[in-house]
Order: structure tokens, then C-alpha cells, then sequence
């Protein structure tokens, strides 16, 4: 496959409702589109660097500069069989995750629509359908979040995931736990604890949550193990996994019992598939965590978590959880048994509304080989 062309967008989404963190309140979503295009057909990746780098050291544009300064020159007008032949043409560039992962992404789509089968199949999938869950963003009182579960019960997820920070915790897992006892349950603190608020963890552990999701420093795994052990609950990583290297060195440790992977956080589906395997291998069950993407980025996840040791839901919601318009037709949909269907259509499996991504694109660079 000849890579003729390459753009990038840097885009702008406005999200139907605030979403609050430990982290901060975030109004709107800024990501990378990446187009990649050869031999008469084009390749869609999402970069899920954000705005700001709370989350991650990466932003738009850090992302923007290494994509275009040193990944998109590794690969332009390159005949490129395997997305690994794309790896390693930039192994040299360390860390930058989330700028690989947009390329990288594009560059699958691409592969699969090649080879005329679904990303799903390409990447090992074995599901028609995933489970999907929703997380739930820090809300002001116990009522707003009963009422807000009562929603996105009623649309059918599977599973609730609600953000907690130092003070605003307890009450709202207790308040939830007494209206639904048996609810698949679990909480984000994106690091917002230290190991001095472990007798706060021990007292969750009273609620049958599914996991407690990174509650520690945000690259730590040694005081997670720590942690784990005095917890029955199991500490789920997020944040400080980049790697299969980082997903050995937590369970070794036992730092976790679960963990997330969202493929811009690991570089990509390539080291997704090497962790996702490696944690079938050791008995630790994964699920697809979410980063706020459009359609584009949405598709590959949903691609992804069809593999079979996703056993648990994942963050991947109904566009229209997110924004009152997406970028690909059809939106994504949740069904009322609370799955979602894994495309079947060639590649990503959903068409990108080029209006609609005009509209929201904030800036364009076109690389011609
Ligand atoms: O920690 O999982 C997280 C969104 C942005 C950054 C980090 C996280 C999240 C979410 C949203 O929890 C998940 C989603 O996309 O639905
Ligand atoms: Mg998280």
C-alpha cells in the first residue's frame, strides 16, 4: 500500500453536557483526525491527545509537531505492507502514545479495507456485539447523580462508572449502592488519592464495586501494590500503563487486578492486542476505556473491544452521550440490552460525514508524497 497523502485535523467538539473530574471541568473535546490516503482508498485514525495535558503529558499539539515532524515523514509515499513496518519506521521516536495511536489507527483502517474485511476482524475480534457502560462525569449533589443513573439506566447500559475526587466520594457510591444494590458499579479517581486516604479505599471495599480505577499517582504502580493488598476490591489501572513492559511490571507486582486499555494511551490496537493477550495469558480481564472520541476514534474501540478477553463493559457510550452530532454516519447507537454493534462494513465500518467534520475542524494540513 502506497501512502499517497496524509491530513490532519485538528478538531473541536462541543459535548452535550460538562464533564467533571478530579482533573478539572472539560466543556468541549479537542482532538486529531488523521486521513490517510492510497491506492484509491482512505484510512481514518483519531489522536485522543486533548487540549490540556491533565490527563496526559500529550496535547494537540505536541501531538501535532511529532505527527508532523517526524511519524508522518517516516511513512509518507513509503510502500507500507504491515502497520508494524509503519512501527518500525518511527521505534526511535520515545513515548508520544496518543500522536502513534492516531496514525497508527489510520493506518489499520486503511489495511483492513485492503484486505476488504472489518477492523474487528482484522484486530482478532470475535463479537458482533459489546457490552458498553457509561461514565459518569462528578455531579454537585446525590440527586442530580440518582437522576442521571436513572437515564442512562433506562437507555439501557450495562454498567456505571462514576468519577470520584477527596470529598466528593463515599457518599455518592453509598447512595447508589442503597437504590441499586446490584448494579455492576465502579469509580475513577484519575490519581486524585495518595496511600494516606487507604482506610477511604478499605471503607469502599463495604460496597461490592466492580474495581476502583487508578485512585494513585498517575505513572505509580509500586504504591498500588500497596494499595491492592489491602483491598478485596480490585485497583484497576489506567494512567500508568503505556505499554505491555508497564501491564507485566503491575501484575508481577499485583498492583491490579483489571485493567483499562485505551489504545492512544499504549501507542495503539498493535500494543492494545500484545497487552490484551498477554493479560488473557495471566487471568486479568480488560475493558475498553474511552477518551471522549468522535465516531472515528469510537469506531476503532468498539473494533477493538470485540476481542475476547474484554470480558468486562466498556467506556464506550452512544454518540449522542457525548455530542448532539457526530462525525461518521450511522452514530453509534446503545441497544436496549445495553450492547452496541461492532460494525461490520469494510475497515472502521462507518463513513465519515465530511460536513460535519468541516464544521468542527479547527485547523488543516495536507502532506502530499
Ligand atoms: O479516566 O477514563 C478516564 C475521559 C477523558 C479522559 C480520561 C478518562 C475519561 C473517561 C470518559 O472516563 C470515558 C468515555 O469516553 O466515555
Ligand atoms: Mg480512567
Amino acid at each position: 500500500m502506497r501512502i499517497e497523502r496524509i491530513e490532519l485535523r485538528h478538531i473541536r467538539m462541543e459535548l452535550v453536557h460538562p464533564f467533571t473530574t478530579s482533573m478539572g471541568t472539560e466543556y468541549d473535546e479537542e482532538h486529531i483526525i488523521v486521513r490517510i490516503d492510497g491506492e484509491g482508498l482512505t484510512g481514518w485514525g483519531e489522536s485522543v491527545a486533548e487540549g490540556t495535558p491533565f490527563y496526559s503529558y500529550e496535547t494537540v499539539q505536541t501531538a501535532w509537531h511529532i505527527l508532523n515532524d517526524f511519524l508522518i515523514p517516516a511513512v509518507l509515499g513509503k510502500n507500507i505492507l504491515h502497520v508494524q513496518e509503519a512501527l518500525d519506521s518511527w521505534s526511535k521516536v520515545r513515548g508520544h502514545m496518543m500522536a502513534k495511536a492516531g496514525i497508527e489507527a489510520a493506518l489499520w483502517d486503511l489495511m483492513a479495507k485492503s484486505e476488504q474485511i472489518s477492523l474487528s476482524k482484522m484486530l482478532g475480534g470475535v463479537r458482533e456485539k459489546i457490552d458498553v457502560g457509561v461514565s459518569i462525569g462528578i455531579q454537585d449533589s446525590v440527586s442530580t447523580l440518582l437522576q442521571t443513573v436513572e437515564n442512562y439506566l433506562a437507555e439501557g447500559y450495562k454498567r456505571i462508572k462514576i468519577k470520584i475526587s477527596p470529598g466528593n466520594d463515599l457518599q455518592f457510591v453509598e447512595a447508589l449502592r442503597k437504590v441499586y444494590p446490584e448494579l455492576m458499579l465502579q469509580v475513577d479517581a484519575n490519581s486524585a488519592y495518595t496511600l494516606a486516604h487507604a482506610g477511604l479505599f478499605k471503607e469502599m471495599d463495604n460496597y461490592g464495586l466492580l474495581l476502583i480505577e487508578q485512585p494513585l499517582g498517575y505513572d505509580d504502580i509500586f504504591d498500588h501494590s500497596k494499595l491492592q493488598r489491602l483491598l478485596r476490591t480490585p485497583v484497576c489501572l489506567d494512567e500508568s500503563i503505556h505499554s505491555l513492559d508497564d501491564t507485566r511490571a503491575a501484575i508481577e507486582l499485583d498492583s491490579c487486578r483489571i485493567i483499562n486499555i485505551k489504545p492512544g494511551r499504549v501507542g495503539g490496537f498493535t500494543e492494545s492486542k500484545l497487552i490484551h493477550d498477554y493479560c488473557a495469558e495471566h487471568g486479568i480481564p480488560v475493558w475498553h476505556g474511552g477518551m471522549l472520541e468522535s465516531g472515528i476514534g469510537r469506531a476503532g474501540n468498539v473494533a477493538l473491544a470485540s476481542l475476547p478477553n474484554f470480558t468486562l463493559p466498556g467506556d464506550i457510550s452512544a454518540s449522542k452521550r457525548y455530542y448532539k452530532e457526530d462525525i461518521v454516519e450511522p452514530a453509534f447507537e446503545v441497544n436496549s440490552d445495553g450492547t452496541m454493534d461492532v460494525p461490520a462494513g469494510h475497515g472502521i465500518g462507518v463513513e465519515v460525514n465530511a460536513k460535519a467534520l468541516e464544521k468542527v475542524t479547527v485547523k488543516k494540513i495536507i502532506h502530499t508524497s
